[in-house]
């Protein structure tokens, strides 16, 4: 079990927020996925390591920046 919290530039309403839920919740052994607007921050819960490309990936598809991840 593993607890990411990555940087995402572009979110702005709860329908990016939406967008990204469902996005990154898709993922294989993503269990939950926190998006904090206020922050910009997505804190991602997954039973593995998460991939830092491929989360950049679908975060890219769905039109959001990610810069990395947060300290
Ligand atoms: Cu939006």
């Amino acid at each position: 079990m593993s607890t990411t919290t990555y940087a995402v530039s572009g979110m702005s309403c709860a329908h990016c927020k939406a967008t990204l839920t469902k996005v990154i919740g898709e993922l294989d052994g993503v269990t939950g996925v926190d998006v904090d607007l206020a922050t910009g921050q997505v804190t991602v819960s997954s039973t593995t390591e998460p991939d830092d490309a491929l989360m950049g990936e679908v975060v890219d598809d769905a039109g959001y920046e990610l810069t990395g991840r947060a300290a």
